[in-house]
């Protein structure tokens, strides 16, 4: 590259990637192909509209690989209709109330505490500033409690009820949120962005056909760019459509979209079913080993790709804390709030913990334990720095060893 500033800055991004133990349950590293396309010529291109309707001309190979995009997520996902556009995943969920709502209608979701998502109503975000939300829980366990989102339905009779998370490590009853929805004639829009890898795997049951509408990243477990898909049935697809565009978005990204396209092809692969297989045995394997350490993990364990642990009640530091000492040993985790914490959003009582990433760079049941002793070691011994540095130093020989796709340093 010739600004060296930059060049230098990402160099030392890909060391720290490399030389570190990634267990952000929403992060994940991309293949050569997903990476090439993200840096290629097709971001010079301007085509706002859909395949066969630009504005602007000399979209005749844009129109065809947004085409392949959508097929391929049709058939992947068993949906009827795609819209491949969005930005990223909060795009995508104003997009959805942007097209199924009127400003000041009644929202429900999951609240942010007990794993839902900013995008889904909360009060900072537009889609909690410009529509009344409500939010229902999870029970003394852990668990959502279905007797309890039905009951709120039928309190405050939502438009639109959201089911999803980006920090609940069970299965959602799709059905059950379904019944719940008709009860009250709302629309029932599932956000599948953690999981879906595992949906388009068959490792985690699918909402689509089940839900109005399924919102969903591309690069968590589906292991493609930053980029969003919104799934729904032709009788909602215009007016999703409008939403994107032209209600909240201008010229889709296509160099995204062609990275979309490569990750959907690679997740129909059965490479990608053994990959979402290991993710899940990975966080059983991960969640159990501290737990007979003594940590106390949301729920006992997980059904998914991540799990929270209650990490003041495990080591007695706050999320904060742990989240910190972490870093200085090349583990990054996020802090994360827990089931009614106590404490606030920046300094909660949890810690959340996912292994897409290190699955990818083909971590099994062994390599889980390693980290779980090295994640123990740093926590219980955060005031020594002499320790510290020494268990870096073994997470530094340890990630070594593990290749991440498209990065080559050593
Ligand atoms: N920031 C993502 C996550 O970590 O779950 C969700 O947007």
């Amino acid at each position: 590259m010739i600004d060296k500033e930059i060049e230098n800055l990402i160099n030392k991004e890909a060391k720290r990637q490399v030389e570190g133990v990634e267990l952000i349950a929403s992060e994940n590293y991309v293949s050569k192909d997903v990476l090439e396309c993200m840096g290629s010529i097709l971001t010079n291109k301007y085509s706002e509209g859909y395949p066969g309707k630009r504005y602007y001309g000399g979209n005749t190979y844009i129109d065809e690989i947004e085409q392949l995009a959508i097929d391929r997520a049709k058939e992947l996902f068993h949906a009827d209709h795609v819209n491949v556009q969005p930005y990223s995943g909060s795009p995508a969920n104003l997009a959805v109330h942007v097209a199924l709502l009127q400003t000041g209608d009644t929202t429900m979701s999951m609240s942010l505490s007990a794993g839902g998502h900013l995008s889904h109503g909360f009060k900072a975000s537009v889609s909690g500033k410009y529509y009344n939300n409500i939010t229902y829980g999870v029970d003394d366990n852990g668990y959502i409690d279905y007797d309890e989102v039905r009951r709120l339905a039928n309190e405050y009779k939502p438009k639109l009820i959201w089911a999803g998370f980006s920090a609940y490590s069970r299965i959602i009853d799709w059905k059950e949120f379904r019944k719940i929805a008709d009860g009250v004639g709302a629309y029932l829009v599932a956000d599948i962005s953690h999981v879906a890898g595992l949906v388009a795997s068959g490792c985690y049951p699918s909402p689509v056909g089940i839900a109005d509408v399924v919102t969903t990243t591309t690069h968590k477990t589906l292991r493609g760019p930053r980029g969003a898909l919104i799934m729904c049935s032709d009788s909602l697809a215009k007016e999703i459509d409008k939403a994107v565009f032209p209600g909240i978005q201008g010229g889709p990204h296509n160099h995204i979209i062609a990275g979309i396209a490569v990750a959907l092809k690679e997740a129909s692969t059965e490479e990608f079913k053994e990959y979402s297989k290991q993710i899940i045995k990975n966080a059983q394997t991960l969640a159990e080993a501290l737990q007979s350490r003594g940590y106390k993990i949301i729920s006992g364990g997980t059904d998914n790709h991540m799990f929270l642990v209650n990490i003041v009640d495990s080591v007695g530091l706050t999320g904060e804390e742990a989240s910190v000492t972490l870093e200085s040993v090349n583990i990054t985790i996020n802090k994360n709030t827990i089931p009614n914490d106590t404490r606030n959003t920046w300094d909660p009582s949890g810690i959340r913990i996912g292994v897409p990433a290190i699955t990818t760079r083909g971590m099994k049941e062994k390599e889980m334990l390693q980290i779980s002793s090295f994640v123990d070691e740093a926590l219980r011994n955060h005031k020594d720095k002499n320790k510290l540095m020494n268990i870096k130093r073994e997470v530094v020989d340890f990630s070594k060893k593990y290749p991440i796709p498209s990065i080559s340093l050593y």
